[in-house]
Parts: structure tokens; C-alpha cells; sequence
């Protein structure tokens, strides 16, 4: 039901199908709220996440999520990030939404969450540099795990994060 109400491609048959569908779904549901996330994105908890496909540099990346009504994701859990790595590549590294734009160990996340030191998946060692100011998520073939690392702003994967859409 979600990808074909969220498919901007959609055809006629299709959305006739849907509001038919969707009716005795709503009749067979009283009271209970459809959410879902448009095409290409995925599904976790209340959030769509969207995995770039093109390298570009933090501020790129969070102005592209921006231009989709998202901002690049916000980690809150060790389920969301164990969530999102399942569709990370292990070759690649992924911008988040947390920076250090001083370079003072002031992380920040993009949708002002506050920095909670205890909710952080830092790989050893890191963050290790003051004149690296943003966060990619990687895996790390030494340990074999995925982690946060700070690095260049230049350059990277991203992922984008945005709120269900309810109907
Ligand atoms: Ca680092």
C-alpha cells in the first residue's frame, strides 16, 4: 500500500486500487493511522532513511536531504544505527548529521537532538582529530565493526532522515 501511494509515478488503476484497498483497510481497522515512506526510502520506527548514491561533501549531502524535506540522519539508537548499516557498503563511509564545527569537541546534530555521550558508537580512538569536523559512519575490517569516525567534511556517501508521512 505505501509504495503505491507514495509512487509520484503512479497510475490511475493503481490509486484506484489503493483508495479501494486502503477503504476496507480502514473499515477492517478502525482507528488505527497508516504511515509510510515514499519510493527508495526505507522503514524503521517513525523515521524514512534515504542512502545516497553520489559522493559529495557534508554540506552538499545536508542541503540534498534538505531539498527532500529530510536532514542528514540523526543516530539515537544502537538499533537505528544497527538498522542503517545493513544497507551500507563496507567499502564506503556515510556523513551523518553530528559535526564539531569549531573543531572543540562541541558535537552538534543537524536537528539540534542534544549530544548525548552515551548514545555514541565512536570507533576506538576516535574522534581523533580537532581539525576533522564531521562524522561518517564506517566498518572497520580490524575490528569488524561499524562506528562512528571523524573526518574531512569532503567528500562522502550520506544518508538522509525524515519523519513518516502519516495519512
Ligand atoms: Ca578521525
Amino acid at each position: 500500500i505505501c509504495s503505491q501511494v507514495c509512487n509520484f509515478n503512479n497510475t490511475y488503476t493503481l490509486k484506484i486500487h489503493f483508495h479501494i484497498t486502503h477503504l476496507f483497510a480502514l473499515l477492517a481497522n478502525k482507528g488505527k493511522v497508516w504511515s509510510c515512506c515514499p519510493e527508495k526510502w526505507k522503514s524503521f520506527s517513525s523515521s524514512c532513511y534515504f542512502f545516497s548514491t553520489d559522493a559529495k561533501s557534508w554540506n552538499e549531502s545536508q542541503e540534498n536531504c534538505s531539498r527532500m524535506e529530510a536532514h542528514l540522519v540523526v543516530i539515537n539508537s544502537k538499533e537505528e544505527q544497527d538498522f542503517l548499516t545493513q544497507y551500507m557498503d563496507k567499502k564506503s563511509a556515510y556523513f551523518v548529521g553530528l559535526t564539531d564545527p569549531e573543531g572543540q569537541g562541541h558535537w552538534q546534530w543537524v536537528d539540534q537532538t542534544p549530544y548525548n555521550q552515551s548514545a555514541t558508537f565512536w570507533h576506538p580512538g576516535e574522534p581523533s582529530h580537532s581539525d576533522e569536523h564531521c562524522v561518517i559512519v564506517n566498518h572497520r575490517p580490524t575490528s569488524l565493526q561499524w562506528g562512528w569516525n571523524d573526518a574531512p567534511c569532503e567528500k562522502q556517501l550520506s544518508v538522509c532522515e525524515m519523519m513518516k508521512i502519516y495519512l
